[in-house]
């Protein structure tokens, strides 16, 4: 078991690096690497300490101090560190030569090679897969990179920074040097040798300078690289507009390679990609792909600021780029697509993923106090509730004042390895305001629920919310088992009049519509006010918390029909659909019956709504008709869950509204059909414009299944979009029969070629609620598109099954839990991140049943228990069982 990490033993290194110099010989399984570094002691450190390098999985060939081969005992080397015991008290530099085996290499962590192509991977810790290295964020340095390969095996050759020199290198050998002067740490350091396409066009600065930019793919893919290179270009025109910030290089390269741990990696001016996230053409592609390609593509260029200009100081600051990465990246695609849409969109994904982390055995604060393996803390803790926090900070200072704030951070930061302090110091010293109780949602873990009741008083013409925060006490190892303190909470809230319109009243404690909670209890008393209104809160979701205020029927009606917040129109919907799914999961009703007269009055009110404008925002009527996801109805459970009884639920419900709403969503459908030969636009209005015609589609489906079938066959043979393709393809998934077989074997035919999109196919199949799926996800794992090495086809398959069908990975015989136990082990040996990951599907075990959490416990312990276990899955198996 790995040791524990923690935050409060930071010490700054003894020596410090400022220049490296890298030579990379590639070759498929003996690449050479000697690296030159100028090294000197760190004032702030331990004057005369010996000096230990990282190192893993590493052979040594040679090592120099100062031009002189190293005495006898003068170092102590393993595979894991290299020890000089006595370094000079003075600059001095060491000169390694070490050797690496890339085709070998399947952690994909380092420099592997991926369908051929040598590419590398190295936050948080690869670096020292390469050389022996001061591998911490702290330590920054200037890199001069010569890379040198075969011409014919890789004729492109890149690294970070500008590029400087080429030529020849012997017979059939080649070779370029790349300078990247910006100082950064080991884990932005990249190089990609390979043969590859390129598409390019060229950006000019608002500081005048020319930027040659590049995506470089699979030959013969260049087609679908343009959607990638443009966001590229929008991104860079995006952070100048928004936060004043340019690009300081001549070039940026993205490379999309098909074996990549996670999605992407914003290495200096050589972003690499998981080729998921830059393919696209409206073939292969859906418009969610589109879109994720865009916001992930702005995520890795605006991480040139926030967190390569500025980096983290050491990895529990992690969240000081990640967070407020996504919530730059959430910026621009609310700027470049619907800002509301896309906000209901990052609240879906919050509530999915980060809540149900908060609440289970993995819960952290989104700077943990301790970790043994780093890897397994690029959460949605980290990421999502660490946006959550910037945004509420730019609720709580006001827009002008946050991104003075923000320049002041960029500019007094710059070229510096640092904190979460720094980044709140920089905000606190715009605003003149103490951000000391606001700083407590950086500490504290768990998801607070606020309650809220109101009071209107006809006589005094007044309106009183009363709040109360109550926070989870939640002990474990990441976190300080502190009692928790009251967080500072932005409320924006409205008050809406009974019969729509804002209502009047008026408060001094609300300023610009915010409401600030600060003290455990507190209440706001509106004056003025004519009738008992309706109080629309958390406007926007201004604060990552849930709410407990209990609304009746008609009034989440009129909030649906009449808010002038879109975000809670949508949330209005989906606390009536969750009131009826939760009713009825817990009552143990059969499937056979009807949802009774709540489902019908939701019905009702979704036809108006549907009437009055459905057409007039297709992307929002979309989300609207889209019921609440069974994870969350498990969450909004809390315990003894029992995932079939939840999807019966939802299943009656969708029938019935279907039902309810056949007819029109049959006309929605045929209004919002593309006329034929219409171009393709991924655009967000084409793309909602299809939604909600797949949105429609599939509760039609569910009312009738044949005419649905038909539809759907129909939908099939007509699409010219792979959104519309993979809609229809969903609804007959759910339908057992020669329909569904034929249709899935046809596409499987199709795109045998297309391993991006037998990814969706794997997935669909992965999430058919139904027993026969586990066997047919084992034969799925022996087609020969399958492979456990390439993590797309781990997480689409297996992954899909594990974390995205509750019913099956929840099997009351256990299989489920199994087969994920099974996979996990089988994968451990070959690549523990992806492995690690897929563990954490049995996040939820706790919450399910006794029988099921019995047969999970024990999936669990088999795990935990294997001897030779990574240090990534003993983590997650460890903290999962604690
Ligand atoms: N910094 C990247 C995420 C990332 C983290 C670790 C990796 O190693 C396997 C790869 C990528 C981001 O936020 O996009
Ligand atoms: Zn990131």
């Amino acid at each position: 078991m790995q040791t524990i990490v923690r935050l409060a033993d930071y010490r700054p290194s003894d020596y410090l690096i400022d220049r490296v110099e890298l030579d990379v010989r590639l070759h498929p399984t003996e690449t050479r690497v000697t690296a030159t570094l100028a090294l000197r002691p760190n004032p702030a450190g331990e004057a005369g300490a010996p000096l230990v390098l990282d190192g893993d999985e590493l052979t040594l060939l040679a090592v120099a101090l100062d031009g002189q081969p190293t005495g006898p005992g003068a170092i102590e080397v393993t595979p894991r560190a290299l020890t000089l015991h006595q370094p000079p008290q003075r600059p001095f530099v060491l000169e390694i030569e070490t050797q690496v085996n890339p085709s070998a290499n399947t952690k994909l962590m380092g420099l592997y090679r991926s369908n051929g192509v040598y590419c590398t991977q190295c936050e948080a810790d690869g670096f020292r897969r390469i050389t022996y290295f001061l591998d911490r964020p702290d330590v920054m340095a200037v890199y001069t990179t010569r890379i040198e390969a075969d011409r014919d095996e890789a004729p492109v050759l890149l690294g970070n920074g500008n590029p400087v020199e080429q030529g020849e290198a012997g017979p059939g050998r080649h070779y370029a040097i790349w300078h990247d002067p910006h100082p950064k740490p080991a884990y932005l350091f990249a190089v990609v040798g390979g043969r590859l396409g390129r598409v390019g066009s060229r950006f000019t600065t608002m500081e005048g300078r020319e930027v040659e930019i590049a995506v470089y793919v699979e030959p013969g893919k260049e087609g679908r690289a343009n959607f990638a290179l443009d966001a590229v270009a929008r991104s860079m025109a995006w952070d100048e507009r928004t936060f004043g910030r340019a690009y300081d290089l001549d070039v940026f390269n993205v490379v999309a390679v098909s074996d990549f741990n996670m999605g992407a990696m914003e290495n200096k001016g050589l972003n690499i990609f998981n080729d998921k996230y830059v393919l696209a053409s409206p073939d292969t592609a859906t418009d969610a792909d589109y879109a994720n390609i865009e916001a992930i593509i702005a995520h890795e260029y605006f991480h040139n600021w926030s967190g390569n200009r500025v980096t983290c100081r050491d990895w529990f600051q992690l969240c000081l780029k990640e967070g407020l990465t996504v919530f730059r990246d959430q910026e621009f695609s609310s700027d470049e697509r619907s800002r509301p849409v896309h906000r209901i969109a990052e609240v879906r994904t919050l509530r999915a993923r980060q809540f149900p982390e908060d609440a289970g055995p993995l819960a952290h604060p989104v700077r943990p106090q301790a970790y043994r393996e780093i890897n397994n803390f690029y959460t949605a803790t980290v990421y999502e509730k660490g946006a959550e926090i910037v945004r509420m900070l730019r609720t709580l200072l006001g827009p002008e004042v946050f991104r003075r704030g923000m320049d002041r951070y960029f500019s007094t930061c710059d070229g510096t390895a640092a904190t979460v302090e720094d980044f709140l110091a920089a905000f606190a010293a715009e605003s003149g305001r103490d951000l000391d109780a606001f700083a407590r949602w950086y500490a504290q873990a768990g998801t607070p629920t606020v309650a809220v009741a109101g009071a209107y008083d006809a006589g005094r013409r007044t309106y009183t919310l009363s709040f109360r925060q109550s926070l989870p006490v939640i002990a474990t190892e990441a976190a300080a088992a502190a009692e928790p303190r009251p967080l500072v909470i932005p409320v924006a809230l409205g008050l809406v009049a009974p019969g729509g319109g804002p209502a009047a009243g008026r408060s001094e404690r609300v300023s610009d519509g915010v409401f600030v909670l600060e003290a455990p209890e507190d209440s706001l008393v509106f004056t003025d006010v004519e009738a008992a209104p309706v109080p629309s809160l958390f406007r926007g979701f201004s604060a990552p918390v849930k709410v407990d205020h209990a609304l009746t029927r008609d009034e989440r009606l009129t909030l649906l029909a009449h808010d002038g917040d879109a975000f809670n129109r949508w949330q209005a919907a989906q606390s009536l659909a969750m009131e009826v799914l939760v009713a009825r999961a817990t009552a143990g009703a059969p499937l056979a019956a009807e949802a009774g007269p709540e489902g019908d009055a939701l019905g009702r009110a979704l036809a108006t709504f549907l009437d009055g404008e459905a057409l007039a925002d297709p992307a929002f009527a979309a989300l609207v008709l889209t019921l609440p996801g069974e994870q969350e109805v498990a969450q909004a459970i809390g315990a003894d869950v029992d995932p079939d009884a939840i999807w019966r639920a939802r299943q009656t419900l969708r029938v019935q509204l279907g039902r309810n709403l056949g007819a029109r969503l049959l006309g929605l459908r045929d209004a919002l059909a593309q006329p034929p030969g219409a171009p393709f636009s991924p655009d967000a209005a084409s793309a909602g414009r299809r939604a909600l015609r797949n949105a429609a589609l599939d509760l039609v489906a569910a009312a009738d299944p044949e005419g649905g079938t038909a539809l759907a066959v129909a939908q099939l043979e007509d699409a010219v979009t792979m959104t519309d393709r993979l809609a229809a393809l969903a609804p007959l998934s759910l339908v057992p029969g020669e329909a569904r077989e034929a249709a899935l074997a046809r596409f499987g035919e199709t795109y045998r070629d297309e391993p991006l999109v037998l990814d969706k196919w794997f997935a669909l199949q992965a999430m058919i609620p139904e027993a026969g799926t586990l066997e047919r996800v084992r034969g799925l794992m022996r087609h020969p598109a399958f492979s456990l090495g390439n993590p797309n086809r781990v997480r689409s398959l297996v992954a899909s099954f594990s974390l995205n069908n509750p019913t099956q990975f929840h099997r009351p015989d256990g299989a489920g839990y199994d087969l994920t136990a099974e996979v996990v082990l089988a994968l451990d040996g070959k690549n523990p991140q992806v492995a690690a990951r897929l563990l954490t599907a049995f996040n939820t075990w706790r919450m399910v049943e006794d029988g099921r959490r019995q047969r999970a416990a024990e999936a669990l312990r088999r795990v935990a228990g294997t001897p030779g276990l990574s240090p990534d899955v003993s983590d997650i198996a460890g903290r999962s069982l604690a």
